[in-house]
């Protein structure tokens, strides 16, 4: 098996949550480092212009978002798995909360008390992603009391569950959900003054964290981006081509699409031929001079998906 490759940064908490699916895997891996904010000249050529953190590289196929990543890595063998197969609906939709619920609650708070702190163009860009077009910085710390409660209340679920399921979320052994649980309270704790005296009281979560700390990231190397690109120019993907579900939205395979995160975001379209499409995932082909041609591989859930 080629060794993935991952695109990203030490500080990106969903990154965060592919890392520590890679060491709840035994995963060997190349690390990539790319910039924290626009221009990312050495990995847009390969993702068609998508410019979120982490892409997970295997020769030619790129796979974008973390849930399209957690899909992959569910099918992937290595010394131990990210999920059982028997419980892929429930991680997966286990991902979906976190980051619907958990990580957009956590990076309400960690952005709306960092303004100020955080360099100006930090903020303006990642304001651009999760925040509503137009917010204000007071809007943000008016709301900031009632999204604590929300994320106190989605904590006090999980520690339920955890205490009386555990010490992981399927019990005896980590998996993927593990990750999707602990990134954002790495996130919380690491970037929230108040992050720490708000886990406390949540035993079972502390004891949690402990435990997916103790297990790592898996063994990885550094990596340089431009071998990266080479990499990618030197070999043909693999991905399956055709359709592959009921309900299409009238794509046709070998029509020209386009692929943006729902919502009313900053993030640029990502346009390619489509190659494939079932109910989870979309492929598309994507040719650019630095790599050559690519498959670029996007969840369903999450996306506005159309003919070009
Ligand atoms: N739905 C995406 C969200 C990824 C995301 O928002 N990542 C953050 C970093 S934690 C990001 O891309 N920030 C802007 C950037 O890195 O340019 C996923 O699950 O991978």
């Amino acid at each position: 098996m080629l060794v993935p490759i991952f695109h990203h940064y030490p500080q990106s908490p969903i990154a965060e949550k592919i890392r520590m699916t890679f060491g709840i895997m035994g995963l060997q891996w190349h690390s990539v480092q790319i910039p924290r904010i626009p221009p990312k000249p050495l990995l847009m050529p390969l993702t068609g212009g998508y410019r979120r953190t982490p892409v997970l590289q295997i020769g030619a196929d790129i796979f974008c978002d973390s849930q399209c990543i957690a899909f992959h890595l569910g099918k992937l063998k290595s010394k131990k798995v990210a999920y059982l197969s028997t419980n892929r609906a429930l991680e997966l939709i286990l991902g979906s909360f976190g980051e619907n619920i958990l990580f957009k609650l956590t990076v309400r708070i960690v952005l709306t008390t960092s303004m100020g702190v955080a360099p100006k163009e930090f903020i303006e860009d990642r304001g651009s992603l999760y925040f509503e077009p137009g917010w204000t910085a007071e809007e943000m710390h008016n709301s900031l009391p009632s999204v604590v409660l929300q994320l106190q209340s989605a904590f006090e679920l999980i520690n339920q569950h955890l205490t009386s399921q555990g010490p992981y979320v399927n019990g005896k052994n980590p998996s993927y959900a593990d990750a999707v649980i602990q990134h954002c309270v790495w996130f919380l704790c690491g970037r929230w003054d108040g992050g720490e005296s708000f886990i406390a009281p949540y035993k079972a979560l502390v004891k949690h964290r402990e435990l997916i700390t103790q297990i790592g990231h898996g063994s990885f190397i550094d990596y340089p981006p431009e071998e990266a690109l080479k990499i990618a120019k030197h070999h043909i993907s693999t991905a399956p081509k055709g359709i592959n579900c009921a309900y299409t939205g009238k794509l046709k395979i070998g029509e020209s699409v386009r692929i943006r995160p729902n919502g009313k975001t900053s993030d640029p379209d990502v346009d390619g031929v489509l190659r494939y499409l079932d109910q989870n995932i979309i492929i598309i082909d994507y040719e650019h001079e630095d790599v050559g041609m690519v498959s670029i591989h996007f969840p369903i859930l999450g996306y506005q998906l159309s003919a070009q």
